[in-house]
């Protein structure tokens, strides 16, 4: 057992289900593999139902009290949150790259992440603006406020095994919200140790019970979350699969959820493109993660002048990328999740030659422990099916084009709509793709890649990628109920619409 996760607090046995104290998990256990060598890290044991619903009976109490905190203090709660982050910002980020195999650097700033959401919430706290409006009755004053929603539930994926609860949790914690938090089978130490972490802080404020953990088989915990009506919210990550599975079933009981699934984001290169710029934003966006985050480039959009050179220049670059043990601070690529993911990307360059396509470089599996595999460029049309549909893997499409509005065409032309951009230095291509009729995407950028977005924009993508938002802007207005006031303060009682009701 490594020393820097006995400071988070992991140990060879760990409960992975807190309701404002640890229970025992009585529902099972996994085992944590590091990707990197496949080798056991830690166990974790899982919430059986009689669990779960301790968790939710102290998630609904929690979040009773909290709510009657006023948010700027809500805040300075967070903001100390944020200390003890700082505090272990190195200790999480090597467990987020032991666990998921991101490489040190990506693991750090997935911590990060958290810290920058710290205190863009601690500012919000003060805000939480609605606004007001001129009653057409005299002696009438309009307004709509916000008020804090209930327990939210947040489901999230081995990718962002941090960052993506960060970004719910403290924004619903400033807006006066509890939070119980399912995270993926495969990346639960993360969880248990953020818990860890963040628990003398809430217990110290007299809410030790605010942030909840469930981790838990989906057919034990996940279904009785996401089917539970004394949770208003559900705000989930993952696949496009489980986002419709998940949606239907909230949307089932009219309660509201937050998707963020799948993307198949795209970079167009036009002929006026800065390649200097372009290159290494495009491998970045392809490799980094090893192709897991949900903002990878999958697709080329290239313009058919450039697509021998440009091609020609990203199969010399994939050829330098240090794959590698991720926490080794030269490497730039780290392995794949779990085996199944190795075999999914196998598939995936096998379908895109039997459907006519041409791998220009890598697939191949690294010769050594853990699930390595060397990032892949194929040439494609954006029709075939594998191009579709989003493997989470390196793979990169190269799909040419002729004309700008065909490569929006392309663009826009998959089920997914989560992140894309261009390059170019032409203003009327870059405001095309930014105009209405570009890009139909969630994130849609100029001159950057496709993934990295900061945390004070709105996350999230349209289509199959689910329609939520997270993070940055305004998207905290999910995370409560609006609510719209008007007050007489005249003698008189006049009716809306200049309706008369003589009595
Ligand atoms: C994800 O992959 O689920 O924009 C989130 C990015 C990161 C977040 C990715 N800030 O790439």
């Amino acid at each position: 057992m490594y020393d820097f996760l006995k400071r988070l607090g992991i140990e060879e046995v760990n409960s992975g289900v807190f309701s404002d104290r640890w229970l025992e998990g009585k529902g099972g256990e996994v085992t944590s593999y590091n990707p990197a060598n496949g080798e056991a890290i830690a166990k974790v044991r899982l919430a059986d139902r009689d669990e779960y619903e301790q968790v939710v009976a102290v998630a609904e109490r929690s979040f009773a009290a909290w709510r009657t905190k006023p948010a700027p203090l809500r805040g300075q709660v967070v903001r100390e949150m944020g200390e003890v982050l700082r505090a272990h910002k190195d200790d999480l980020g090597r467990l987020v790259t032991l666990e998921m195999g991101k490489i040190y650097q990506e693991g750090l700033g997935e911590i990060q992440e958290i810290v920058d959401i710290i205190d863009y919430a601690v500012g919000l706290s003060r805000q939480l603006y609605g606004f007001t409006m001129h009653s057409e009755r005299p002696g009438h004053r309009m307004y709509d406020q916000y008020h804090p929603m209930g327990v939210v539930g947040v489901i999230t994926a081995f990718n962002f095994p941090a960052a993506v609860w960060g970004w719910n949790a403290m924004i619903a914690a400033v807006c006066g919200d509890s939070v119980i938090w399912k995270p993926s089978l495969k990346t639960p130490l993360v969880a248990v140790a953020m818990q860890n972490i963040f628990a003398p802080v809430l217990e110290k404020h007299g809410v030790p019970g605010l942030f909840s953990l469930a981790t838990g088989h989906d057919d034990v915990v996940g279904e009785t979350l996401v089917n539970d009506h004394r949770v208003p919210l559900i705000s989930a990550t993952g696949s496009v699969r489980m986002g419709k599975i998940v949606g239907a079933k909230v949307a089932a009981r009219l309660g509201r959820s937050i998707l963020e699934l799948g993307g198949n984001n795209a970079i167009i290169l036009t002929p006026e493109a800065n390649l200097e710029l372009a290159i290494p934003a495009i491998v970045f966006g392809a490799v980094g993660t090893a192709g897991q985050r949900c903002t990878t480039t999958r697709r080329l959009i290239v313009h058919e002048s450039l697509v021998d050179a440009v091609t020609e220049r990203l199969v010399k670059a994939y050829g330098q990328v240090r794959i590698g043990d991720p926490l080794d601070e030269n490497t730039l690529m780290g392995p794949l999740i779990d085996e199944d993911a190795v075999q999914q990307m196998t598939k995936a360059l096998e379908q895109v030659k039997s459907e006519g396509g041409e791998v220009l470089c890598g697939g191949e599996r690294v010769d050594r422990a853990g699930f390595y595999v060397t990032p892949a460029i194929a040439k494609a049309k954006n029709s075939f099916d594998i191009v579709q549909n989003e493997t989470f893997a390196p793979i990169l499409y190269v799909i040419p084009y002729s004309d700008f509005d065909e490569a929006i065409g392309y663009q826009n032309g998959v089920p997914q709509g989560l992140s894309s951009a261009v390059f170019t230095s032409n203003l009327l291509e870059a405001e095309k793709f930014l105009g209405h009729q570009g890009s139909d995407c969630g994130i849609a950028n100029v001159n950057i890649g496709t993934s990295g977005a900061e945390i004070g924009g709105a996350f999230g993508g349209e289509k199959e990628t689910g329609g939520g938002r997270e993070s940055g802007s305004d998207s905290w207005k999910a995370y409560m109920r609006r609510q719209t006031n008007t007050i007489n303060y005249s003698k008189e009682l006049p009716l809306a619409q200049g309706i008369k009701f003589d009595l």
